[in-house]
């Protein structure tokens, strides 16, 4: 691989697992014309059929199936949790890139294992915290950092979903064997502190949270279910399930200069779909960001009147203006995100120059939010602050 010279037409890419977010990855590598070669499912039936309803040339019965594949030099890793790790270590001891999804890992060690790895074999590594590239994120990044809002002083928030509401719902995520033993936070609550902190440039030093589970007994379906997929079924052929991860949490955070914030999070917040929710009070100004009207940015003054930035390629700073590829009173969403990570990892990948600084999320970043979301789960074990390693 090292001598193929990697462009647009020559790149293999191979994509393991097509449940919810293995098809996202699909279409946004394809909106930056860069085919997919080949799908891993976990059987060959399965990724025979998902090949043909995605239309991707090649299947693959196993991940070791797909890496064995000379012609594949990018593997994206879209399988539940337990599986990243794994897959991970197993794409990049056999020299490939790996894009995968988040969380990293299921421990810190593992996630530290991989930075690693990644470092000594010199290869791409990134995480997919997609909600980075929405436009508006960026420009509040940049608006933070040009000293816009002054010192910061205040971050709170909140990631609320409803898909988990009722105790019929089901999901691979409510198992501590394949999604981790943190659930709400792990899931969406990591996608709001990565936010958080790629915006403001500040790491947590130390947490308290509080969890709640409200379902300690789900009934679990007979069959597999695709995530979201469970608001559509009939309620039939269901077995009690003791459930030990949390469906709510709300975490108070101690920044690294002494800005404090406060984050909730919930998977039974009914009528919030998937809406993650920001505002930063700083000693100027402040801003405010809703998921759910992600094309505009709220800016709060004291002295002047508050004000609403639509997303206008023109009005953007220019790392914003990079990731918006329509004109203003044009929308770009969730989908749009995934194209513009995928755009900013390729073009790195086929630049060649890794010695470069990523400009998008990379397995450092994964580890350090594992590392959070570890003292997370802890402070809500033994109910006291806890410091981030
Ligand atoms: C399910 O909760 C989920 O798909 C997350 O895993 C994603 O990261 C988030 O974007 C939407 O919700």
């Amino acid at each position: 691989m090292a001598d193929k010279k990697l462009t647009k037409q020559s790149i293999g890419v191979g994509v393991a697992g097509t449940g919810f977010i293995g098809p996202a990855h699909i279409e946004g590598l394809r909106r930056n014309g860069i085919q997919v070669l080949g799908l891993a499912e976990q059987s060959k039936e399965t990724a025979q059929q998902k090949a043909a309803e995605l239309g991707v040339p090649r299947c693959y019965g196993s991940l070791d199936e797909m890496l064995a594949d000379p012609d594949i030099d990018v593997v994206h890793l879209a399988t539940p949790n337990h599986l990243h790790h794994p897959h991970a270590k197993a794409a990049l001891l056999a020299g490939k890139h790996v894009v995968c999804e988040k969380p990293l890992a299921m421990t810190t060690a593992q996630s530290g294992e991989l930075v690693k790895l990644a470092a000594e074999k010199k290869l791409v590594n990134a995480v997919n915290f997609n909600i980075r590239m929405y436009p508006l994120a960026q420009q509040a990044r940049s608006m933070v950092q040009s000293g816009e809002l002054g010192d910061l002083f205040i971050m709170q928030g909140s990631y609320l979903q409803d898909w988990l509401l009722f105790p019929t719902d089901w999901n691979w995520r409510l198992e501590p064997g394949l999604g981790g033993t943190l659930r709400a936070v792990g899931d969406i609550g990591s996608h709001w502190l990565d936010l958080l902190t790629f915006i403001t440039g500040l790491h947590v030093e130390e947490v308290y949270s509080d969890f709640k589970t409200f379902h300690p007994i789900r009934k679990k379906p007979a069959k597999p279910l695709e995530t979201f997929t469970g608001k559509i079924l009939t309620p039939e052929d269901y077995v009690d399930q003791p459930i030990s991860t949390e469906d709510y949490a709300t975490i108070m955070l101690h920044y690294e200069n002494g800005a404090r914030g406060v984050l909730t999070v919930s998977q039974v917040s009914s009528g919030r779909k998937n809406r993650l929710f920001y505002e930063i009070n700083g000693s100027k100004s402040s801003l405010g960001w809703d998921s759910e009207r992600p094309n505009e940015l709220w800016v709060g003054h004291r002295t002047a009147p508050n004000q609403t930035l639509m997303k206008d390629p023109s009005l953007l700073s220019p790392e914003a203006r990079s990731v918006a590829s329509y004109p203003g009173g044009h929308n770009e969403g969730f989908p749009d995100t995934f194209k513009q990570l995928y755009g900013k990892v390729y073009n790195y990948i086929m630049a060649g120059d890794f010695s470069r600084t990523p400009d998008f999320p990379t397995f450092a970043d994964g580890h350090y939010e594992m590392l959070l979301c570890e003292a997370i789960e802890r402070s809500a074990r033994e109910k006291t602050w806890v410091k981030v390693k």
